[in-house]
C-alpha cells in the first residue's frame, strides 16, 4: 500500500483519525460501480467474495447469521459465549448446510421391524424419515420412506414387508445436479449411491437438494468442497485447546483469538502453540491497534489480524481505561506492518453506515467486522421486544455486566476471569437496544451497494485497487454536517440512512 498523505501527516502531529473525521476523495473512473470486484481474504487461506465478516458477539453471530452471511459472500465468526460443545455444534450447521451429499446415510435392515425403527428414531432424536435398507451382508436392498411409516398399520412388520424393493440408484460419482434432474424426473425423495459392489457410499435427499439448487450458489462463500465457510471465536491457553479440538473435527475454517488485548503474552503463547498442533489451521489475533503489535503477532504465526481498540458502538473501553486509538490510524499503522508479510487486517468496530466501509478499505484493511451494523436483523440471537412505538433487538458488548456476569469466556476477553459478582466486575461495555432491522439480506445489500458506489467515485476496481488508490480529506464540524442531509425534515426513511433511534 502506497502512504497516504493525510494519514502520515497526522501520524507527524500525534493525530490520530477516525470514520468521522474524513471523506474519500473522488478520482477517474473507468469502472462502473457494478462491475467491480469485492473479493478479498479474512486470512491467509479464508478468502470472501464480500469484505464483511459478523462479530463473534452472542447477540450478533451464532450459526443462522453465519449460514446467511456466508450465503452472501461474507464470513460469520461463531460467538464463544457458549459451551465448547455447543459452539461446534453451530458450526457443523453452518458445514452442513449445503452438504446435499449425505456421505454416510444412516441405514436399516431387512429383518428389523417398524416399531424397531421408530424407536431408534425417537431416542436418537432423527428428524428424516427415508432409510436405505441393508440385507446383513451390508448391500443395498431397498428404501423406507415417510410414507411406508405412515401407511404400516402393523408395527411388528418387517421392514422387508413394506420398503421399496431394487430402488432407485445411481453411481458413486453422481453429482448433486445430476441427482436433482434424476429425482425430479422420477419423482423420488431420496437417491441412494451406491459403489460397484452393490454398498451404498452416499444419497442424496429431494428437500436439502432443491433447497441448494433454489440458492444463488455463485454468491456463496464456500470452502474447497462446496461447504460454506465459517470462524469461531476461542479463548487463550485451555479454553482455546478444549474448544480447537471439536471445532477443528467440525471443519471450521479459521479460528479467531478473540481478546481485548491480542498483544500480551497469553495470546502470544497460546497464538504459538495453536500454530505447532494445528499448522493448516488459519488464526485471526487480535484485538490490536499498533502496528509494532502485529508485527509480533504475525512473527508469532497470525493468519489474519483483527484491529480495533475501542471503536466499538457498545465499547467503553477509553472512556473506562481511557486507553484505544480511533479507528482509522490504528488501521493504517497495522495494514502498514502486515502488509510487508502479506497478511490481511480485519478492521473491526465502530462502523455506522456503508460509507465506513471503503473508508476502512482505504485505510488498508480487506475486510471490515461488524457487531452493530448486523445487530437488530431476523438472523441474530434472541427475540425482537416492542418499545416506544417500534421493534427492537437487544445488542450488547461482550464486557458488558451482563454478558460477563452470564460467561467465563467474556471475562476472560476483559482479563477478569476468576471474578463473579456484580460488585467485582468492571465492564468495558454497555447492554442495550438497536432498531429491528428486518432480513439479513437487505441490509447487506445496501451496505454492499454503498461500497460500489464508493469504489466507482474513487475509481477502484476492485478491493486492492482501493486500498492504494483511496486518499482522504480531513473534514470539520461544518464539513461534517454538510455531509448529511440538513435543512430539510425527512419524510420518508431511506434503507441505508439512519433517521431515527
Ligand atoms: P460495532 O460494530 O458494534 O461498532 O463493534 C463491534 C466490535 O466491538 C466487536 O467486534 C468487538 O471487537 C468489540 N466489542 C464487543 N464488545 C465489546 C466491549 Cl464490551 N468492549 C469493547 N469492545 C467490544
Amino acid at each position: 500500500m502506497e502512504p497516504k498523505a493525510l494519514l502520515e501527516k497526522s501520524f507527524a502531529e500525534g493525530i490520530a483519525l477516525t470514520f468521522d473525521d474524513v471523506r474519500l476523495r473522488t478520482g477517474y473512473a473507468e469502472v462502473m460501480p457494478d462491475d467491480v470486484s469485492l473479493s478479498t481474504k479474512f486470512s491467509k487461506n479464508v478468502g470472501l467474495k464480500i469484505p464483511i465478516v459478523s462479530s463473534p458477539m452472542d447477540t450478533v453471530t451464532g450459526g443462522k447469521l453465519a449460514i446467511e452471511l456466508a450465503k452472501l459472500g461474507g464470513i460469520g465468526v461463531i460467538h464463544r459465549n457458549l459451551n465448547p460443545e455447543e459452539q461446534a455444534r453451530q458450526v457443523s450447521r453452518v458445514k452442513h448446510h449445503l452438504n446435499g451429499l449425505i456421505e454416510r446415510p444412516i441405514c436399516v435392515y431387512e429383518d428389523e421391524t417398524i416399531a424397531d425403527i421408530l424407536e431408534r428414531k425417537r431416542k436418537k432424536g432423527y428428524a428424516f424419515h427415508s432409510f436405505p435398507v441393508l440385507d446383513r451382508a451390508g448391500k443395498l436392498v431397498g428404501i423406507v420412506t415417510g410414507n411406508d411409516f405412515e401407511f404400516c398399520d402393523d408395527d411388528c412388520k418387517f421392514v422387508s414387508n413394506l420398503m421399496t424393493q431394487k430402488p432407485l440408484i445411481a453411481p458413486e460419482s453422481t453429482t448433486m445436479e445430476q441427482a436433482y434432474e434424476i429425482m425430479k424426473d422420477r419423482k423420488k425423495k431420496a437417491l441412494p449411491l451406491v459403489d460397484f459392489s452393490g454398498k451404498i457410499v452416499g444419497m442424496y435427499v429431494f428437500t436439502d437438494v432443491r433447497r441448494i439448487m433454489k440458492d444463488d450458489a455463485k454468491f456463496h462463500n464456500i470452502d474447497s468442497k462446496g461447504r460454506l465457510r465459517v470462524g469461531a471465536a476461542i479463548g487463550v491457553k485451555e479454553d482455546a485447546f478444549v474448544r480447537l479440538k471439536l471445532l477443528v473435527k467440525e471443519n471450521v475454517d479459521v479460528v479467531v483469538i478473540d481478546t481485548a488485548h491480542g498483544d500480551s503474552i497469553n495470546v502470544l503463547d497460546t497464538l504459538r502453540a495453536i500454530k505447532r498442533a494445528y499448522p493448516d489451521l488459519d488464526v485471526v489475533v487480535g484485538n490490536v491497534s499498533i502496528g509494532e503489535s502485529v508485527r509480533r503477532l504475525i512473527e508469532a504465526g497470525a493468519d489474519g489480524i483483527r484491529v480495533g481498540q475501542g471503536p466499538g458502538s457498545i465499547c467503553t473501553t477509553r472512556i473506562i481505561a481511557g486507553v484505544g486509538r480511533p479507528q482509522l490510524s490504528a488501521v493504517y499503522d497495522c495494514a502498514k506492518v502486515a502488509d510487508s508479510y502479506g497478511i490481511p487486517i480485519c478492521a473491526d468496530g465502530g462502523l455506522k453506515t456503508s460509507g465506513d466501509i471503503p473508508i476502512a478499505i482505504a485505510a488498508g484493511a480487506h475486510c471490515v467486522m461488524m457487531g452493530s451494523m448486523l445487530a437488530g436483523t431476523d438472523e441474530t440471537p434472541g427475540e425482537t421486544v416492542f418499545f416506544k412505538g417500534r421493534q427492537w433487538k437487544s445488542y450488547r458488548g461482550m464486557g458488558s455486566i451482563s454478558a460477563m456476569q452470564e460467561n467465563k469466556g467474556a471475562r476472560e476477553r476483559y482479563l477478569q476471569e476468576d471474578s463473579t459478582g456484580k460488585d467485582q466486575l468492571i465492564p468495558e461495555g454497555v447492554d442495550g437496544l438497536v432498531p429491528y432491522k428486518g432480513r439479513l439480506s437487505d441490509v447487506i445489500f445496501q451496505y454492499v451497494g454503498g461500497l460500489r458506489h464508493g469504489m466507482g467515485y474513487v475509481g477502484a476496481a476492485s478491493i486492492q485497487e482501493l486500498r492504494e488508490k483511496g486518499e482522504f480529506d480531513r473534514i470539520t464540524d461544518a464539513g461534517k454536517t454538510e455531509s448529511h442531509p440538513h435543512d430539510i425534515n425527512i419524510t420518508k426513511e431511506a434503507p441505508n440512512y439512519p433517521t431515527s433511534e
